[in-house]
């Protein structure tokens, strides 16, 4: 199993979009946990390939492709984790916030939220304040989950915040916050209720918030 995971991580990397599914499909019949395949196969794939943009090796439409054969990975991972609960934990609001257009974290932690019995509103990418706050009047989330992978995108983090807030909103709605440049220190200083470091993190977050874990 341990052989085909890094063949997991080396389609991801060369871009075989041919071959992730069957090799995911055959971890998974023979008994792997789908948290392994997403923490030991699939991730450090994409860890791999952010250093190669890094360091010029490959360039965005390379990185494009990996991203889509991840996700490809991931759609088959993704039934396996749907929770059985009939009654939702909470809601959680999930997006990648504006000017920013990485999603695969927020999609893995999205499908592991959904897995711990959360009902999970996924809001997409390039999520402005303002389709939010639409959202938000429409149907009162228990909780907001932000996403930002750019150092550029981080500042959204805290318009939300300051938006709740300017609507009264922030007493009922709890924020939690996660991408690669977001560290526990950024979201205290901006005034959000937590940080989720994995997907893992972020669903015992989310049950802290949402006093789901009493
Ligand atoms: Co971009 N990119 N990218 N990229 N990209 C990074 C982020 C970068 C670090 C690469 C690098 O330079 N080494 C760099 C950012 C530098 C910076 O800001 N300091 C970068 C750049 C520069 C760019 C562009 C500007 C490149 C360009 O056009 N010149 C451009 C920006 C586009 C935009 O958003 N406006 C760009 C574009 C892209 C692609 C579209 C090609 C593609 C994204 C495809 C997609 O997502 N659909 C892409 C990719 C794939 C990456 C890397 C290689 C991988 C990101 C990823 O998916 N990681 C990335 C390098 C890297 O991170 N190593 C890079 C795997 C994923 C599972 O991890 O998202 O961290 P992550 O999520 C984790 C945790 O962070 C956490 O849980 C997840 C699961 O464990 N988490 C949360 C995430 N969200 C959370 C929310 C929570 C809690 C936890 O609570 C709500």
């Amino acid at each position: 199993m341990g052989d085909t995971l890094a063949e997991i991580r080396q389609a991801v990397i060369e871009r075989q979009r041919d071959r992730i599914e069957g090799l995911v499909r055959e971890v998974l019949d023979e008994g792997m946990e789908p948290n392994v395949v997403i923490n030991n196969g699939l991730i450090p794939a994409m860890d791999e390939i952010g250093k190669m943009f890094t360091e010029h090796k490959i360039f965005v439409p390379e990185m494009l492709v990996s991203a889509m054969t991840m996700k490809m990975g991931l759609e088959v991972v993704k039934p396996l984790l749907k929770g059985a609960q009939s009654e939702p934990k909470g809601t959680v609001f999930l997006g990648t916030v504006k000017g920013d257009l990485h999603d695969i974290g927020k999609n893995i932690v999205g499908m592991m939220l959904e897995g711990a019995g959360f009902r999970v509103v996924d809001l997409g990418v390039d999520l402005t304040v303002e389709k939010l706050m639409e959202q938000v009047e429409t149907q009162s989330p228990d909780i907001i989950g932000l996403s930002a992978l750019l150092t550029t995108t981080m500042p959204e983090m805290e318009r939300v915040v300051q938006e709740l807030e300017a609507r009264g909103l922030r007493d009922r709605i709890k924020v939690m916050v996660g991408g690669a440049p977001v560290s526990p220190a950024f979201a205290e200083k901006i005034g959000a209720d937590g940080y989720g470091g994995d997907a893992a993190q972020a669903v015992e977050l989310a049950r802290r918030l949402s006093g789901a874990d009493r």
